[in-house]
């Protein structure tokens, strides 16, 4: 057997975390000789052009007249079933576990009749869990996709637990936490940018999310109001989503449409994280909060909630400060704190950025090898 495998990655394409970090993991693997097969229903917003050792397969389901929901969790398993056995696939690694892993399932399940054994790892990521794992309708399914599985990792040590709590689980699940490719920009020194969105006395805030409802996202634009009583800045909003209507609505109402930038969906937000002096993250739940760690890897310290995986990412009063999931004025108040003071801002400045460097793609890529390697050892 070569060293190098021939991997397929299912995610989901879009702006999502998961998606991100399959990408990401994918184009690694790609880059040290494994060949990868993306399995998604478009383009990965984060693949960028043609790359050395990566193919794409798209996932497309017909309309046909009689659906009246399109079955896309057949048409993904077939669609694995041919990558699989014309590309001569050695494990399949599906992220999140709705509809992917229970896809990667039967999959594995179809060429089994065929005489072709198909490892399948599932990554787990939050949502999948933390949300849908608490209904009712999914969790038979995806309890037997997560046993089903070769091997199953989770985010964090936070999430591997809520796994256990929720789910009738009876394996073991490792974690392997997220990653950034470390780039580290100095944001002071891309002048035309910043002096797009701030004065050069100002301070440059950011959020970025899918603005679900479990981002609280209205929450940023109350802790920004609170935060520009005391010190003069500028918040800039990173995402579009279900919620942004009615952040748009509360800087409207409070005066704040010349001090809050909507941008929309961006496909590299790296850019605007190397302008930012603040990261604001008040997530009702989280299972990592990649986008945490891509600001600390800016060397952006960051004020979040204490919930879920955060407490694994971000150190409260030494990268960033942590409170209670709805704790505006403490949110308001470590704001200030951070931000007042130059020689404190610049060590949770740099504290962030050390944080930040125990997270690279060089650390996590391994553990993910190793969790290959085993499962095949096991074929
Ligand atoms: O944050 C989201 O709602 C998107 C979601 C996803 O699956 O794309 O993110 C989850 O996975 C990310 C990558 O592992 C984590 O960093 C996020 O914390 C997690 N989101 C939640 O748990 C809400």
């Amino acid at each position: 057997m070569s060293s190098f495998l021939k991997i397929g990655i299912v995610c989901y394409p879009t702006f999502g975390g998961s998606g991100v970090v399959a990408t990401e993991l994918g184009k690694a693997l790609a880059e040290k000789g494994h060949e990868i097969h993306f399995i998604t229903y478009s383009q990965p917003v984060r693949l960028g052009g043609v790359r050395k050792n990566v193919r794409y397969h798209e996932v497309n389901v017909s309309d046909y007249p009689l659906f009246l929901y399109p079955p896309y969790e057949l048409v993904l398993a077939s669609k694995m079933v041919d990558v699989a056995k014309y590309e001569k696939l050695d494990l399949l690694h599906v992220h999140y576990a709705i509809p992917h892993a229970s896809a990667a399932i039967t999959a594995k399940q179809v060429l089994a009749e065929e005489g072709i054994h198909l490892p399948v790892v599932t990554t787990l990521h939050g949502t999948d869990i933390t949300l849908l794992g608490k209904d009712a309708s999914f969790e038979p399914v995806i309890s037997f996709a997560i046993n089903k599985s070769d091997a199953v990792t989770a985010v964090s040590q936070s999430l591997r637990l809520d796994t256990y709590k929720l789910f009738g689980i009876n394996r073991e699940i490792e974690v392997i936490p997220n990653f950034i490719r470390l780039e580290r920009q100095d944001g002071r020194a891309n002048h035309e940018l910043r002096a797009e969105y701030a004065e050069p006395d100002e301070k440059v805030l950011v959020h970025i999310s899918n603005f679900r409802p479990v981002k609280r996202i209205h929450e940023v634009v109350e802790i920004f109001a609170g935060i520009r009583k005391e010190i003069k800045s500028k918040l800039i909003m990173v995402g579009d989503g279900p919620e942004r209507s009615r952040a748009e609505q509360f800087c409207r109402e409070h005066g704040l449409c010349d001090d809050v930038t909507f941008l929309g969906n961006v496909k590299n937000p790296m850019e605007i994280l190397s302008i930012a002096d603040l990261f604001i993250l008040p997530s009702e739940s989280e299972s990592f909060g990649l986008s945490a760690l891509e600001a600390m890897a800016h060397g952006v310290p960051v004020i979040s909630t204490n919930t879920g995986g955060l407490p694994e990412v971000n150190r409260h009063g030494v990268t960033g400060m942590m409170s209670p999931v709805g704790d505006v004025e403490d949110m308001i108040r470590n704001s200030v704190y951070v931000l007042s003071d130059s020689t404190r801002y610049e060590r949770f400045r740099q504290k962030a950025y050390d944080r930040a460097r125990e997270f690279t793609m060089e650390r996590i890529l391994p553990m993910y090898e190793q969790i290959y390697n085993q499962v095949l050892q096991w074929a």
